[in-house]
């Protein structure tokens, strides 16, 4: 790839890290699929990344910034926002709109006229910060919802680049979309891009569903790989790519031996018990509450259950400003209390909850010693937790239960137990059969999920990606 490449994303792909001397800090790479599949390809062509870095602007944080620059063969541009576009902007229109409208859960969806206008304002003042930056033969990509509508208003700026999107969330139906008062601005400009990127197929026909509907002059051409939607003189093409993970380096990493000592130690505290791991981010979306109602109706349904199965649930804080977030951590916290009052008994805890971010050699520990996982968001675009899992069971033995509503089961669904997660009894069912599944049939179906991941892994997913610019059919 000759061009350079213009990431642009709500936050910087930064964390803070102390440099070991004396009050000394620097910016370190975030760890995460996106960043390890970009930064190589950051740094070959000396890319550019643009995005929030997440704190205020003050000289100190610019410093920091310019030195991770130094160091680094790609350069991070950040766009200051100040604390009315944070709370407009991002904890208003993006997690308080778009997030539950796009994962169908329109009870938790507010319409505020104000964040409509912080969300549009704070996407024009990316836009400037891109607009400034940019070189003739740039490959600009933006992701994810809080950006829908920077294209549009780079177009105003009379920028003439070829500009990209990926929405790594769901795209609703036209029923649910219609809701949203501002819809037509939404996606008038999405049509502004030239590239348009889902996750699944779904997300994709929801989203020309949407086009069509709000757009009646439009023509759509289906091909075989795109949709081409063809707009006055505008061409917009359409796809879907499913994301994936770093396959080889969890695969690695999940053999290093600091992993393989966290996972027989905490094995160990659990003696010949099966472990069902639940990892996610606090999020109403992850249907955690579900799960463990599920969980519960398995230790009453399957009485042989009791003392041989335990829950590891453990849960990362996330959005705490916002008030569904607050109540849902308390509703979880109730919710082991009472089941785990109800069925404990000595020497035996059903739900072990954690809240709290688990450093990775931990993460790939539990997922190790956890026979099986269950991922079952009510919504999700795609789910990587449910590719990590797979992908650190490396003796094979485990089970994957999966949700059949997150974007990772049209990929997963011959190696998973696919479930519906507002289906009490079928997920009971669901653990129960994993529990008693032998040994040989959940080793073929780890090895189908594992080649399937290693296939589609995330390296494959950027470069696919960026060909899609170029390519016809
Ligand atoms: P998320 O909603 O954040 O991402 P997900 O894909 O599951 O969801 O990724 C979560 C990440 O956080 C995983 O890499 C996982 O390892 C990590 N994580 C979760 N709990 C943790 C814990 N307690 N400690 C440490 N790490 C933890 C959005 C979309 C998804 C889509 C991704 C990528 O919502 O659907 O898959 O983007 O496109």
């Amino acid at each position: 790839m000759l061009r350079r490449l213009v990431v642009v994303s709500n936050r910087l792909p930064v964390a803070i890290e102390s440099t070991g001397k004396r009050g000394g800090r620097q910016l370190r790479p975030s760890v995460g699929g996106l960043v390890t599949a970009l930064a190589p390809i950051m740094e070959e062509n000396h890319g550019l990344w643009i995005g929030w870095p997440g704190w205020d602007q003050e000289p100190h944080s610019a410093r920091l910034l310019q030195e991770f620059n130094r160091r680094h063969a790609y350069e991070l541009r950040p766009v200051w926002l100040n604390s009315e576009e944070v709370d407009g902007y991002y904890r208003g229109f993006s997690n308080e709109t778009l997030w539950p409208l796009f994962h169908d859960l329109l009870g938790y969806c507010k319409f505020e006229t104000e964040h409509w206008q912080a969300y549009a304002q704070a996407n024009h003042h990316f836009a400037q910060v891109i607009a400034a930056s940019l070189r003739a033969d740039d490959f600009v990509w933006v992701h994810d919802y809080q950006l829908t509508l920077v294209a549009q208003h780079l177009r105003a700026m009379k920028v003439r680049h070829r500009l990209s999107f990926f929405l790594h969330i769901p795209f609703p139906s036209l029923d649910l979309f219609r809701r949203l008062p501002w819809k037509q601005s939404i996606i008038q400009a999405l049509m502004e891009y030239d590239l348009v990127g889902f996750q699944t197929l779904r997300d994709r026909r929801n989203f020309i569903q949407c086009v069509k509907g709000l757009i009646p002059q439009v023509a759509i051409e289906v091909r075989r790989r795109y949709s081409l939607i063809h707009y006055g003189p505008r061409m917009v093409k359409v796809g879907h790519f499913p994301i994936g993970i770093d396959f080889e380096e969890f695969n690695r990493d999940a053999q290093a031996s600091a992993v393989a000592e966290n996972a027989q130690y905490f094995r160990r505290q659990f003696g010949s018990r099966t472990l069902i791991l639940g990892v996610d981010r606090l999020d109403y979306t992850k249907g955690i509450p579900e799960r463990f109602l599920a969980f519960e109706r398995a230790l009453e349904k399957y009485p042989d259950l009791q003392g041989k199965v335990s829950l590891f649930q453990v849960v990362v804080p996330s959005r705490t400003h916002v008030p569904y977030y607050q109540d849902l951590k308390e509703i979880l916290e109730g919710m082991v209390g009472r089941i785990n009052g109800r069925f404990s008994r000595l020497g035996w805890i059903p739900i072990h909850y954690m809240y709290r971010m688990l450093d990775r050699v931990k993460l790939l520990g539990c997922y190790r010693a956890c026979e099986i996982a269950l991922v079952t968001p009510l919504r999700d675009g795609m789910n990587l937790v449910a590719k990590e899992y797979c992908t650190s069971t490396i003796d094979g033995n485990g089970v994957l239960i999966l949700s059949e509503f997150a974007g990772a089961a049209d990929q997963l669904a011959k190696g998973a137990l696919i479930v519906n997660p507002y289906d009490r009894e079928e997920m009971a069912d669901a653990i129960y059969r994993a529990f008693t599944m032998e040994l040989g049939e959940r080793r073929e179906r780890m090895r189908v999920l594992r080649a399937q991941i290693r296939r589609n892994d995330v390296h494959r997913w950027v470069q696919w990606f960026l060909e899609s610019d170029r390519a016809v059919g």
